[in-house]
């Protein structure tokens, strides 16, 4: 899913070639068309902050792979953006974290459901869930309510990439803590996270792998003064900060 005709000298090579992924996404029926739109949104949110993981995000993405080293069920929800943009990276984080992954859909359909669960099995999950749906979050009436009761209506904790504002707070209402990657500072899911991960989410999600496997053999101490030390509210005004001073 590499783009051959973007030359790796263009200046905004990365930004091109996350284009093109979510183009192939939605060709090959793994991203819904208002996956481009969110892509487009996202990227003015990304120039603004220079298109690169600035320290506040980098510290919410230690915090982060903490919060899921040291929980007892973690979940990484997968929705058509991120199966298109980082479906090897997903699994990999999955692995490091021993996380589950699971399908979570806006625009939910069967046939949708089912090609991204096949493309992460392609890219080396061995297990995904999501097609159950026999657990329901409370509050929300549309398909985003739909989960697996053993997935995330049993996790503790929750990675949710490019969330709607809606599902964050219903999460949130049920005492699940929150990791929310959104490019956007000023987002209600961002502001409803327990840790709001202010970068794109091709950034993002390797940097929590890179986390995780360097915290591995760190002890429940460490991981807990790594989670009690980060400030939600101070990393979305760094980050606001940042786009202000552009
Ligand atoms: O695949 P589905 O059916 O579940 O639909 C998923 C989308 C993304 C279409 C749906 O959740 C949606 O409409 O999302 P929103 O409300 O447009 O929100 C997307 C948020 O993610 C916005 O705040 C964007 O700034 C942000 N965003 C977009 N691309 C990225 C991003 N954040 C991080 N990394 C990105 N690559």
């Amino acid at each position: 899913m590499t783009g051959p005709e973007i030359p790796e000298s263009h200046p905004r090579y990365e930004s091109l070639l996350t284009r093109h992924r979510i183009e192939a996404g939605v060709d090959r029926g793994l991203t819904s068309r208002q996956g481009l739109i969110a892509q487009g949104r996202g990227e003015a949110f990304d120039y603004l902050l220079g298109e690169e993981t600035i320290p506040s995000a980098a510290e919410a993405e230690r915090a982060a792979a903490a919060h899921l080293l040291r929980a007892e069920h973690t979940v990484l929800s997968v929705n058509g953006n991120v199966a298109a943009l980082a479906p090897g990276e997903i699994v990999e984080l999955a692995e490091t974290t021993g996380s589950d992954i699971e399908v979570n859909l806006f625009n939910r359909t069967d046939g949708r459901i089912e090609r991204i669960a096949e493309h992460l099995r392609d890219h080396g999950a061995e297990a995904v869930k999501g097609l159950t749906a026999d657990g329901r979050i409370p509050g929300l009436d549309h398909e985003r309510a739909k989960v697996d009761a053993d997935g995330i209506g049993a996790a503790d904790v929750v990675l949710v990439p490019l969330e709607d504002g809606d599902r964050a707070e219903a999460l949130g209402a049920m005492g699940k803590t929150e990791l929310v990657i959104d490019l956007n500072p000023m987002s209600r899911s961002a502001r409803a996270a327990t840790v709001p991960i202010v970068d794109n989410l091709i950034r993002a999600v390797p940097n929590m792998t890179e986390h995780a496997a360097d915290l591995a053999d760190a002890d429940r101490e460490t991981l807990d003064s790594i989670v009690e030390s980060f400030d939600a509210d101070e990393a979305l005004a760094s980050a606001e900060q940042r786009i202000r001073d552009v």
